[in-house]
């Protein structure tokens, strides 16, 4: 009872601020929060518009803490996928995304919405982290691909998946359905964009054989919307180029290549204070840059970024409201203090609708 009085209240003050940013009247406001107070009160759950999904998934981003590419929030594309209760749909819409997303590298930012939980329940999860990553393995010479995977990876050998062994092998999509064994389902191909990395000077760098996929879509994080949870809502926008160069690639935990990258600048990583790390970083950092921009696929540098993300800040304010941030992750991982963001202060604080890490208590 004291949970779907809660729910009231979170519906109530989102369908007012949601009502008032679309410019709805004070009458409609009403009529809207009356209706669902009784659908709360007498059904216990109740269903939004499309037009309120829509804008309610818009809120969430722009109320992202830590998300650095918050001036777009108003592009976002919302596809509703609340109907969806069966692996091969959920596997369909999940295609639908990626397609819609990749868009042969113009990127456009998207959310795919599954149905909410009933009663605390799942009725559609994505165990996925991102919708594209690659897989890690454990072997006698150590971890072949991305380390942060090697969990999920097992996961998906023990439903019978078997990858070709490679460092950069797309693993499969796991979806589960209520209570049921989880599916997996191979992404085609062809929906597959992935950039090789090379360097516009360093003419040995190819010697890497790296390799990056084109849009990170993020599936571990549930969506909330007026006091109601949305478990499976993947979204995408395009890389800033240090979520590869500076972290991806670059974390002794993750693929952990600047004593490679050193090697093929041929410098000497004999004394720290030579900085080779750093050198080497910088230039990672120019060639994951330089390789999406030859392939035609949306990236943002740190520089531009944080200009963006200025703009975002002034449109707020603008707007008259306060901008909240996560200066621990707002400001970028190379160069923090060539960025405005290093030098400003943000109130942490969490406003709704937001996305929060799935499994985090809530
Ligand atoms: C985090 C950039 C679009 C929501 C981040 C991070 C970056 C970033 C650099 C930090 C990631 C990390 O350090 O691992 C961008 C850029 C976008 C974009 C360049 C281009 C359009 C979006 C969209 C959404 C979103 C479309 C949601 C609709 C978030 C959230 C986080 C985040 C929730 C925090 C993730 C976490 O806590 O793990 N973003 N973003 N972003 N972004 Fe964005
Ligand atoms: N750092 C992660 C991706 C996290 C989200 N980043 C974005 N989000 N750019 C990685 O794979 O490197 N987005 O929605 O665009």
């Amino acid at each position: 009872l004291e949970q779907l009085e809660e729910v009231i209240a979170k519906a109530s003050s989102f369908i007012h601020e949601c009502y008032e940013e679309l410019g709805k009247s004070h009458a409609q406001i009403a009529m809207r929060i009356a209706d669902i107070t009784e659908a709360i009160r007498y059904q216990g759950d109740y269903e939004i518009t499309f037009e309120e999904l829509e804008h309610g998934a818009k809120m969430a981003w722009r109320n992202s803490n830590r998300c650095i590419g918050r001036l777009f929030w108003e592009s976002l594309r919302v596809h509703d996928a609340r109907h969806i209760e069966t692996e091969a749909g959920a596997a369909e819409a999940l295609f639908q995304h990626i397609e819609t997303a990749t868009n042969g590298g113009k990127i456009r930012p998207v959310i795919t919405i599954f149905p909410p939980a009933r009663s605390g329940k799942a009725v559609v999860q994505i165990k996925n982290e991102q919708l594209i990553r690659y897989a890690g393995y454990e072997t006698d010479q150590g971890i072949v691909g991305d380390p942060i995977s090697v969990a999920f990876t097992k996961e998906c050998q023990a439903l019978g998946w078997q990858g070709a062994g490679t460092p950069f092998d797309v693993l499969p999509l796991m979806i589960q359905v209520g209570e049921r064994a989880p599916q997996l389902f191979e992404i085609p191909e062809s929906l597959i964009m992935e950039i090789p990395i090379t360097h516009p000077e360093l003419s040995n760098f190819d010697e890497l054989k790296l390799q990056w996929y084109a849009v990170p879509m993020v599936s571990n994080m549930v969506l909330e919307i007026g006091g109601v949870i949305y478990p499976a809502a993947p979204f995408n926008g395009w890389y800033m180029g240090t979520e590869i160069g500076a972290r991806n690639f670059a974390d002794e935990a993750r693929y952990n290549l600047l004593p490679r990258v050193a090697e093929v600048m041929g410098i000497e990583t004999k004394r720290e204070s030579s900085l080779w790390r750093d050198k080497a970083l910088v230039e990672l950092n120019v060639a994951v840059l330089h390789s999406f921009q030859k392939h035609g696929v949306a990236i943002v540098d740190h520089h531009t970024a944080a200009k963006q993300f200025k703009r975002f800040e002034d449109n707020e304010e603008q707007s008259g409201r306060d901008v909240t941030g996560d200066w621990t992750w707002l400001i970028p991982p190379l160069s923090p203090a060539t960025t405005h963001i290093f030098h400003s202060h943000y109130a942490n604080e969490v406003k709704l609708p937001n996305f929060f890490y799935r499994g985090a208590k809530r």
